[in-house]
């Protein structure tokens, strides 16, 4: 016995890595139903060593199920998530759709999961960019209380699709294969200007680094930047905390990485004291030898589960502040593990 699940987006990045957590972790599935657009239709995706066919979503495709994990994009979920949670299924949304609905709650299990057993058929799966960084923020705020965060982001393109990720390596390829070894004034007349190359960020990737995730919104702020305001404050029970992000899109393939700062109530004793209360926390791993050139890689922690934090020292410009470097997988920690680990929520 078991539980029946659909994956909506089941052929996207998001999707597929959805696939594998609910196998790696043996979430207790009785049928796994992988949806997606016509598009996709006819496509296989592999679950427990079968390759299952991917239907096309309609409404009629959740009856009868237990859960529905949604990464089809905001669109997709302000359509069909709440049609499925009108039929009893239990919608899990990666979209940004429901995310600051206040009927809605938004839940990292290591951070509010009390919060999980109040929903009314859809549960919000954070932003990537967010997930990973409350999860430090928390045991820092029931230690030392929280006032201020500043963040600058360092988001992989997986964050953004397969396309985002074609981009990249397209870009890559049209350098070794025209211009091996080229000054970056050659690279960027080639990247510029080459007739036929697919872009769907807004500048080339390649060698580069774009101030710019997602569209932009108000105060020139992007809605990327906006979600990391409000869903800190949403997740942490924290409408007044003050967070100032920018972010930031570089060419690494998978994992976010962050610098933060962050300044709190009170002072901490040591920096060995947040090292260890850090370590002690769910979720997080504290990777910080600076002597030996040890701190957390995206490219290291690609793959990973947990949340990776290093670069710890104080922020010498306040009375009670600290730096850190935080890194997590954008597809796992950041999308498809903490929709899992929410569905986990609910049948423990
Ligand atoms: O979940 O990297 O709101 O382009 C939307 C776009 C996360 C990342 C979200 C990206 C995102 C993202």
């Amino acid at each position: 016995m078991g539980y029946k699940v659909a994956v909506v987006g089941a052929t996207g990045l998001v999707g597929r890595e959805m696939l594998r957590v609910l196998e790696q972790r043996d979430f207790p599935v009785e049928e796994l139903r992988p949806l997606a657009s016509s598009r996709s239709k006819g496509k296989k995706v592999p679950f427990r060593g079968a390759m299952l066919e991917v239907e096309e979503l309609s409404e009629e495709k959740f009856e009868g199920l237990d859960f529905a994990l949604f990464s089809a994009g905001a669109s997709i979920s302000r359509e069909f998530a709440p049609k499925a949670a009108r039929r009893g299924v239990v919608v899990i949304d990666n979209s940004s759709a429901f995310r600051m609905d206040p009927e809605v709650p938004l839940v990292v299990p290591e951070v509010n999961p009390e919060d999980a057993k109040a929903h009314k058929g859809i549960i919000a799966n954070p932003n990537c960019s967010t997930i990973q960084m409350v999860v430090v923020l928390k045991p820092l705020m029931d230690a030392y209380g929280l006032k201020r965060v500043v963040v600058a982001t360092y988001q992989s393109v997986s964050g953004w699709g397969k396309e985002a990720v074609d981009q990249l390596w397209e870009e890559l390829e049209l350098v070794m294969k025209e211009c091996p070894r080229c000054s970056a004034e050659e690279i960027k007349a080639l990247l510029r200007n080459k007739e036929g190359l697919k872009r769907v960020l807004a500048h080339p990737i390649a060698f580069n680094a774009l101030p710019h995730i997602d569209v932009f919104g108000d105060e020139a702020y992007t809605k990327e930047e906006w979600k990391m305001i409000n869903e800190t404050r949403k997740i942490l029970h924290s409408p007044n905390v003050k967070v100032s992000p920018t972010c930031v899109r570089v060419p690494s393939l998978r994992a976010h990485s962050e610098a933060v700062n962050v300044e709190l109530e009170r002072s901490f004793p040591s920096l060995d004291e947040v090292k260890e209360l850090l370590s002690k926390a769910p979720g997080i791993r504290v990777l910080d030898d600076p002597a030996s050139s040890v701190y957390p890689l995206a490219l290291d922690v690609a793959g990973e589960d947990d949340v990776f934090v290093g670069r710890l020292r104080r922020d010498l410009s306040v009375e009670a502040g600290l730096n850190m470097w935080i890194v997590a997988d954008n597809l796992r920690k950041g999308a498809a593990l903490n929709a899992v680990q929410i569905a986990e929520l609910l049948v423990g």
